[in-house]
């Protein structure tokens, strides 16, 4: 009996498909059921979600410092992990000023906030932004472990970093703790494999809740604006990467998109960059070919300060705020929104709905009203799945690139057709 061997994509798809399917036949046999509600919305569909996600996040901190720890101890010389961390930081500033300029010059062009007339009674308190020199004093930690406790990953990095670079110097007694953390590294990324087998049962979940609960009507009086965004994000993602791609390392696109499927589902299904880093550091080592000296810096560093799908949105959402509130922005204010947007992904990391609390800094920023971001909050979930899929296929692009610049990639590898991410 040939039992089918699905691969893992094949699985997700399927679990996201009846998620929505039972999602939405629920939400219209049984609109406002109470059992539904208690057993289903908040109970199983819950429970199960949340567990698959929690299941992701609980290797985060760990892989990202045991795999930053070897990956930079086994840099050759400090020049190298110096030439690492301009061209990433660099690439990912640029791919971040990029979007947003693309969504502000699309959005003006269509124009999604004109002549709407929301009245939201829904309220938004934004919260008190970091400034620019918080975001680099709170670059060192004070207490790893409270950094490693809070999920804190600037923080995790810079001591990941410094502690992988002590025990490169650190003779005999470096080599004997390098050779422990390369074990543990390979224990923790098979415990990613077994985890990953969760993800069917937990994208179901995932997707039947929200299904039940999402208004889509509200989608309706703002599609412009929803369109407007959805649209910008399949630009950046199928035209601005595999351009860049392209010109910056002369990989094929086509083959990078392919291989990127499961990251993108698993950041779509849980709208956490943060939670999709093990799946991500997965895709680029072991299916794109991409050294793990390479991968355990630029993937933790782009999870946390590249966000070009969130500056996608905070650019468009800018406009039509200002559009819908009749207020004209000058040249100057939207180089202002440029600016804020890029940098204030820098402070952030990427869990589900930062981009809106970074978008209260940026309407701040320019004078707009804070409240205005209560209009869109009900067509943001979908949203934040999509540039969460966006964010990490930004992620994964410069990473290739830095990684091909370095000489540090399998390019058979990259180019090899590929077993599923769980079957190998
Ligand atoms: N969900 C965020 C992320 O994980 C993106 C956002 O909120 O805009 O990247």
């Amino acid at each position: 009996n040939q039992t089918v061997k699905y691969s893992l994509t094949t699985k997700i798809l399927i679990g996201m498909f009846l998620g929505i399917l039972t999602g939405v036949l629920l939400r219209n046999i049984f609109p406002e059921s109470t059992f539904v509600d208690h057993y289903f919305t908040n109970g199983l569909f819950d429970v199960i979600g949340k567990i698959f996600v929690a299941s992701l996040k609980m290797l985060v901190v760990p892989l990202v410092f045991v795999s930053l720890v070897c990956g930079t101890c086994s840099l050759s010389d400090a020049s190298t992990l110096g030439r690492l961390g301009f061209k990433s930081i660099s690439l990912y500033l640029v791919t971040t000023a990029i979007a947003i300029s693309l969504a502000i010059g699309i959005a003006l062009l269509i124009s999604p906030g004109e002549g709407v007339n929301l009245t939201s009674g829904a309220t938004f308190d934004a919260k008190a932004a970091p400034t620019l020199s918080e975001v680099f004093i709170n670059l060192f930690p004070s207490n790893p472990i409270k950094s490693m406790a809070e999920g804190n990953m600037l923080q995790i990095i810079v001591f990941a970093l410094l502690f992988g670079i002590s025990m490169a110097i650190a003779g005999p007694a470096g080599q004997r703790l390098a050779n422990v953390f390369e074990d543990l590294n390979a224990v923790i990324m098979k415990l990613v494999s077994i985890l990953m087998n969760l993800a069917p049962y937990g994208v179901y979940a995932l997707m039947a809740k929200l299904f039940i609960v999402q208004d889509f009507s509200t989608i309706a009086n703002l599609m412009k604006y929803f369109l407007v965004v959805f649209g910008t994000l399949l630009i950046h993602a199928l035209i601005t990467y595999p351009v860049l791609l392209k010109a910056l390392s002369g990989l094929s696109p086509v083959t990078f998109l392919i291989k990127m499927r499961d990251a993108v589902l698993f950041a779509f299904s849980t709208s956490s960059s943060n939670a999709t880093i093990p799946v991500t550091l997965e895709t680029v080592t072991r299916k794109l070919g991409v050294k793990n000296k390479v991968a355990s810096f630029t993937v933790p560093l782009g999870a946390t300060i590249n966000m070009d799908g969130t500056a996608i949105m905070q650019g468009v959402a800018t406009v039509f705020i200002a559009q819908v509130f009749s207020m004209d922005l000058t040249l100057g204010d939207y180089l202002m929104v440029i600016l804020t947007a890029t940098l204030a992904s820098v402070g952030t990391a990427g869990v589900p709905g930062v981009g809106l609390i970074m978008l209260a800094m940026v309407l701040q920023q320019v004078g707009l009203p804070v409240e205005g971001i209560a209009l869109i909050i009900g067509v943001d979930r979908l949203l934040d799945m999509t540039r969460t899929a966006v964010n990490v296929t930004g992620d994964c692009m410069v990473t290739c690139v830095v990684g091909k610049s370095e000489k540090q990639m399998d390019l058979e590898r990259y180019h090899a057709a590929e077993a599923g991410l769980a079957e190998e």
